[in-house]
């Protein structure tokens, strides 16, 4: 099947005279450089035009990749804008992509390529495989089956992509990804420049994780740590957090971390981790989704003193 879908995925590629390539709005890692990698995949192997867009913010830490002056805020591109083949990669759900989603829903043929769990795909072809430890693995698959010709930016990219995704390997669960890894680094990927190059972020964004993990909460016998960023310190944030819920997942007996950010008056951004039990149902309760142990939602029309009390009570019998 998958084979199948790549093979039609090819065919729209030879017809196209212009795509565009996009991932969930504030990318992370995954999203980032799988969006780079495909657009110089297809340029590479095919005769088409690329057009890499975002939405939000790239973190810092992620500013030095190859390639990534080629992404684009999608508000710098014509809004009229018509690609003949549109690639989703990492996305999530619908109402992840945000100001390009118009891009989506403009394009001749849409392909997604995504590794999160999605009751309702929007493509008219799916790449999808939502065991996949990052997107990168199902792009380095595709790759294999079209005998793609790559280089050394595209080996680059999907490392940092594979390395952000499972936390440095910590969240890997398939043999596949470190075949994959291994391919890269025989292809002459360093990881420890990869991972020094990533080491840039601002010092205040580095004391503001600091802080909120320093000030966390434990509730029900210290399994979860609750820890909140409020409105002043999140503009001073680069990424979502990811520093902090790491500290605090390193805590003998906490089982499950919340970090609450104050995106804006009466917005809360919220990433759940686990160690223990599924919570991807609690995000989903709070509008959101993601992972069994890696999960998220951003709630409006509250405060973060209210969604504080509500998060703790979901996790109530836990
Ligand atoms: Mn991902």
């Amino acid at each position: 099947m998958m084979d199948k879908n790549i093979e039609i995925f090819i065919n729209k590629l030879k017809e196209a005279k212009s795509v565009v390539v996009l991932a969930h709005k504030n990318p992370d890692g995954d999203a980032l450089c799988c969006v780079l990698a495909m657009a110089r995949l297809i340029e590479k192997n095919y005769d088409v035009k690329c057009t890499c867009v975002y939405d939000g913010n790239i973190p810092e830490y992620l500013g030095g990749v190859p390639l990534r002056r080629h992404a684009h805020c999608w508000d710098k591109i014509n809004p009229d804008e018509r690609f003949d083949v549109a690639v989703l990669l990492d996305y999530g759900a619908e109402h992840q992509v945000g100001g390009p989603l118009a891009f989506v829903k403009n394009a001749g043929f849409v392909v997604e390529i995504d590794h999160h769990k999605n009751d309702k795909p929007i493509a008219d072809l799916c790449i999808d495989d939502d065991t996949a430890d990052a997107t990168a693995i199902i792009l380095k698959r595709i790759m294999r089956v079209a005998g793609w010709r790559d280089d050394i930016d595209i080996r680059d990219l999907l490392a940092v992509a594979i390395l952000t995704d499972t936390g440095n390997f910590k969240f890997a669960h398939h043999g596949e990804t470190l075949v994959a890894m291994s391919e890269l680094v025989d292809g002459g990927v360093n990881i420890h420049h990869l991972v020094e190059l990533m080491n840039n972020k601002p010092r205040k964004a580095v004391l503001v994780e600091a802080k909120a993990a320093a000030n966390a909460e434990f509730f029900y016998h210290n399994r979860l740590a609750v820890a909140t960023i409020c409105r002043r310190d999140y503009r001073d944030m680069d990424g979502r957090g990811e520093m902090v819920l790491n500290i605090l997942g390193q805590i003998k007996g906490v089982e499950y971390i919340v970090l609450l950010k104050e995106q804006k008056e009466n917005q809360i951004g919220m990433s759940i981790r686990s160690r223990g039990a599924a919570i991807d149902k609690i995000a989903v309760s709070f509008g959101g989704g993601g992972h069994e142990r890696a999960a998220g939602a951003i709630v409006r029309g509250d405060t973060l003193d209210n969604v504080r009390s509500q998060v703790i009570a979901a996790f109530k019998g836990m």
